[in-house]
C-alpha cells in the first residue's frame, strides 16, 4: 500500500485576491500547508499547477464561469506561483498541465521533463491517492475520476478543497462516490 497526495493548484490566482479567487482558498492553502509539514504518512506528496499559455477559449473577456474563465495562472505571472500561504515547497514532482489547451485533470499534466502523472505514480508502485486542493468543481473533480479509471484506490479529502460553485459541492461528492471515489467528508469520517 503506497499512497500519494496530490496538491491540485495551489496557487495564487485561485486564491482571494487572485484573478480567478475562489473563496476560502486561501485558507484551504493554510490548512494543507499544516497537513504537508506534519508527519502525515504518505509516502509521496507532488502538486498540480494551472500553467497556461495560450489555452484558447479557456480564457475569455465575458467568461461563463463554467467553461471559459477570466485569465489566470499564466506561465510567467505572479498569480501562477503558490501562493504564499504555502510554506512546504518540497514536492516529490510538480505535473504543470494547461499550458495550449484547457485542462483540469492532473492526469492530463506532466513534469517539466514531459512524465505524466500515471507513469510517475506507476513508477514508484503508487496504488492509493488522496486529492485535495482547488477547485472542488474543476481541478479535484476531474483528477479524482481519472485516477479511479486508472485504477487507484481514490479518496477526495473534501475539506481541504474550495469550489468555484460551493452549492455544487454534495452533487460532485455524490458523482464521486458513485464512481468509486471515497469522500471525506471531515476527517473520521467518509463514504463510499
Ligand atoms: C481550473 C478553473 C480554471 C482547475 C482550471 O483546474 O480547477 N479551474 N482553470
Ligand atoms: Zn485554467
Amino acid at each position: 500500500m503506497t499512497r500519494t497526495l496530490i496538491v491540485a493548484d495551489p496557487q495564487r490566482d485561485f486564491c482571494e485576491g487572485g484573478s480567478l479567487g475562489v473563496a476560502g482558498g486561501a485558507a484551504v492553502v493554510s490548512r494543507i500547508d499544516r497537513l504537508l509539514n506534519s508527519d502525515h504518512g504518505y509516502a509521496y506528496v507532488v502538486a498540480t499547477r494551472d500553467h497556461h499559455i495560450k489555452p484558447g477559449a479557456h480564457f475569455s473577456d465575458e467568461p461563463d464561469f463554467v467553461d471559459s474563465w477570466p485569465p489566470h495562472c499564466v506561465v510567467g505571472t505572479p498569480g501562477a506561483e503558490f501562493h504564499d500561504q504555502l510554506t512546504f515547497r518540497d514536492f516529490a514532482a510538480v505535473f504543470n498541465k494547461g499550458e495550449y489547451e484547457p485542462a483540469y485533470s492532473a492526469f492530463e499534466g506532466a513534469t517539466a521533463d514531459g512524465e505524466t502523472l500515471s507513469h510517475w505514480l506507476r513508477a514508484r508502485g503508487v496504488d492509493q491517492v488522496d486529492i485535495c486542493g482547488i477547485a472542488t468543481d474543476y481541478c479535484v473533480r476531474a483528477t479524482a475520476l481519472d485516477a479511479v479509471r486508472e485504477g487507484f484506490e481514490t479518496t477526495v479529502l473534501l475539506d481541504l478543497t474550495a469550489a468555484v460553485a460551493p452549492h455544487r459541492v454534495e452533487e460532485i461528492s455524490a458523482e464521486l462516490v458513485k464512481a468509486g471515489v471515497t469522500v471525506n467528508q471531515q476527517a473520521g469520517t467518509s463514504t463510499s
